[in-house]
C-alpha cells in the first residue's frame, strides 16, 4: 500500500479555492484531450510547454518570443483557434512538428486548471496514456495528493474522474487507499463500476459527444490507450517539463 497522507478529488475548476492547494501534491487530469496532448508533446521531444489561462497571455508571450523554436497552440471550444500553429488535437503533437520547440499552450479547462494550481507543491499532467508513471511518482510523495479534474467549463467530466478512479485503484493496490477524502471515494467507486472498458464509456461520454460532432473519433481513440507513454510531465516556475 502506498505512503499516503490525505487523497481527494476535485471535479472541476470551479470546486475549490487555490490556498486549498497550497504544501499538496496535485495531479491536473484532462483526459479529452489538454493532458493526453501535454504528454504526447513532451515525449515526442517538445522542450518544454507554457500553459496559458487565456488568449490574451498567449498572445503577449508570442510577441516577445522568436518564432522559430516557439509554437502556438491551443483552442477554444475544441476548436483550433484562428492563427495559431495548432490546436489541441494530440495527434498533431508529432517528433516532425513539436520536436524541439516550446510550446505556448492555451485551452479551454486544462491550461486555466494548471495555472490555478500554480502556488501548489508539486504539479504532474496525468493522461491514461501515462497513468503507472504517475502512479509511481505518487507513490514516493509524503505531501497530501489532490487529483485535479478539469473538467469543462465548471463541471464534472466522466472522463477525467474515471482516470481519477484509476489512479486510485492502483495506489491501493486495487483496494481504497486509507486517507482517502470523498472526493476519492467516489471517484474510485466509478472506476469499480466502469473501469473494465474504459475506451467504450468514454466513447459515450459528454465530452465525447461534443468532440465527434466536432472532429470524429480519432483523438478519443487515441486518448483511450492506457500506459503507452513514458513520461512524468511536471509544471515548475511556468512551464510544464519532463522531470
Ligand atoms: O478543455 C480543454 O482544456 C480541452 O482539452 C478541451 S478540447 O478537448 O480541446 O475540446
Amino acid at each position: 500500500m502506498a505512503n499516503l497522507k490525505t487523497l481527494d478529488v476535485f471535479y472541476s475548476l470551479n470546486s475549490f479555492q487555490e490556498e486549498e492547494l497550497r504544501y499538496k501534491t496535485v495531479v491536473m487530469i484532462d483526459v479529452l484531450r489538454a493532458s493526453s496532448s501535454i504528454v504526447t508533446a513532451l515525449h515526442n521531444g517538445a522542450k518544454a510547454i507554457i500553459p496559458v489561462a487565456d488568449m490574451g497571455e498567449a498572445s503577449k508571450i508570442a510577441q516577445n518570443v522568436d518564432s522559430e523554436n516557439y509554437l502556438l497552440c491551443g483552442e477554444k471550444d475544441g476548436i483550433k483557434i484562428e492563427g495559431y500553429d495548432l490546436g489541441n488535437s494530440p495527434i498533431e503533437f508529432s517528433k516532425e512538428t513539436v520536436g524541439g520547440k516550446t510550446l505556448i499552450f492555451n485551452t479551454t479547462n486544462g491550461t486555466k486548471a494548471v495555472k490555478k494550481a500554480a502556488g501548489s507543491q508539486n504539479i504532474y499532467i496525468a493522461a491514461f496514456l501515462n497513468v503507472s508513471v504517475i502512479v509511481d511518482a505518487l507513490k514516493a510523495q509524503k505531501k497530501d495528493i489532490v487529483l485535479l479534474c478539469a473538467g469543462w467549463k465548471g463541471r464534472l467530466a466522466f472522463e477525467d474522474v474515471l482516470l481519477a478512479g484509476n489512479i486510485i485503484h492502483l495506489l491501493g493496490e486495487g483496494e481504497l487507499p486509507e486517507d482517502s477524502r470523498d472526493g476519492a471515494k467516489v471517484a474510485y467507486g466509478l472506476f469499480e463500476k466502469y473501469g473494465d472498458d474504459i475506451a467504450s464509456v468514454i466513447h459515450q461520454s459528454n465530452h465525447a459527444a461534443r468532440l465527434k460532432e466536432l472532429i470524429g473519433t480519432e483523438d478519443i481513440d487515441y486518448c483511450c490507450q492506457v500506459d503507452i507513454i513514458d513520461a512524468l510531465p511536471r509544471y515548475k516556475e511556468g512551464m510544464i517539463t519532463l522531470s
